[in-house]
């Protein structure tokens, strides 16, 4: 019998899970994975930053705040065809998700906003999960993106909400949740996750998962970042997490949303083939295609379709419903 989904979990509930001896974890992760999903499937997503740098934001982590030196500079937002050309591509190389990037505070209405709707219209089109991360969002904003065909909102709420002062000073733990209900109250899928290896604790881990579990429904897709330190943001040198506590994470993870899509986001380039592997074993079922991610490395196709190959990974076929603008997107009720 598949796991009943819940939204009410305890702290005490979650650290009986995330506490278990790591082979026990992983093994009843995989349990449930595969009550709930294809094994043997894992999605491949591109990611475009349309518009890098310049952010007025603190995020301590981030490349892209304008008040750290990392050498990336403040560009312009990129034409639309520009962007369809690139999100073709990534549909050729096996991508079924497009996820637009921009180095935003929030969303502004005018030209700029219009020009992102045109993108989105135009990716979802091409029967695309099209998937916009662009800060904070308000209601009316949220509908119109919803109404060109969005399926996706990237928006993290990183850490738990008692360490996300140490890492972002420049806005709430609870602004985030603000727009994450403003877009799930718009009819677009959830996507929201956090970083790992960000100094944060055992107890800050708990309380992160507790929070991503306690939406209702679970939200629709959970990113997982490893942290890529960048030269020149406060957390140039922070030392990078060790592979196994990832697995931990993405294991408790699987087992508090079970048909969530959880995504091996940031940091793949630090960790070794095997180490990936047993992510996918934790129950992770989704990565990042492609040599960037918005301005850091990442692996690139041809050494992902040479582990998918030596792993027996298929990429993920395109969802049915991936077009939101023809059909409803398939949000996940609870039981
Ligand atoms: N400005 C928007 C926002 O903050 O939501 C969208 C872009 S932002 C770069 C998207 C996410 O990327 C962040 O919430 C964070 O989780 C992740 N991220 C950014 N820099 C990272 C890094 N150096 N390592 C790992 N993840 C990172
Ligand atoms: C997410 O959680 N990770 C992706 C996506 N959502 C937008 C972004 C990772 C960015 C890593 C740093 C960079 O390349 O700039
Ligand atoms: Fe700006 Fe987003 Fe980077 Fe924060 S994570 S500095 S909001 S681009």
């Amino acid at each position: 019998m598949p796991n009943p989904l819940k939204s009410d979990w305890t702290l005490d509930d979650i650290a009986g899970i995330y506490d278990l001896p790591l082979l026990e974890l992983v093994f009843k992760a995989q349990t449930v994975h595969r009550e709930n999903h294809d094994p043997l499937r894992v999605q491949k997503c591109t990611l475009l930053s349309i518009k890098t740098g310049g952010c007025p934001e603190d995020c301590s982590y981030c490349p892209q705040a304008a008040r750290y030196s990392t050498g990336v500079e403040s560009e312009k937002l990129l034409p639309v065809p520009t962007v369809l050309a690139k999100a073709r591509e990534a549909k050729a190389a096996g991508s079924t998700r497009f996820c637009m990037g921009a180095a935003w505070r929030n969303v502004k209405d005018g030209p700029q906003f219009e020009q992102v709707i045109d993108m989105v219209k135009g990716v979802n089109s091409l029967g695309m999960e099209v998937c916009c991360t662009l800060g904070m969002l308000k209601p009316e904003q949220a509908e119109r993106l919803k109404e060109a065909g969005l399926y996706a909102y990237n928006h993290n709420i990183d850490t738990s909400e008692e360490y996300y002062g140490e890492v972002i000073g420049t806005r709430q733990f609870t602004d985030r949740i603000d727009t994450l209900n403003n877009v799930r109250r718009a009819g677009i899928t959830m996507c929201t996750g956090g970083i790992i290896g960000l100094g944060e604790t055992r107890e800050d881990h708990l309380a992160f998962l507790q929070r991503l579990a306690s939406f209702d429904p679970h939200p629709e897709s959970v990113p997982i970042n490893a942290l890529v330190p960048v030269a020149g943001t406060p957390l140039e040198n922070q030392e990078i997490i060790d592979p196994l506590l990832l697995v931990r994470v993405i294991a408790t993870a699987r087992i508090l949303m079970p048909r969530s899509v959880v995504r091996l986001s940031a940091g793949r380039l630090q960790m070794s083939r095997e180490a990936q592997m047993l992510c996918f074993l934790a129950g992770a079922n989704s990565i990042f295609a492609g040599d960037k991610l918005l301005t850091t490395a990442n692996p690139g196709e041809s050494k992902d379709d040479e582990m998918f190959r030596l792993l027996g990974i298929q990429a993920m076929e395109n969802r049915a419903d991936a077009c939101s603008g023809s059909k409803e997107p398939a949000l996940s009720g609870n039981v």
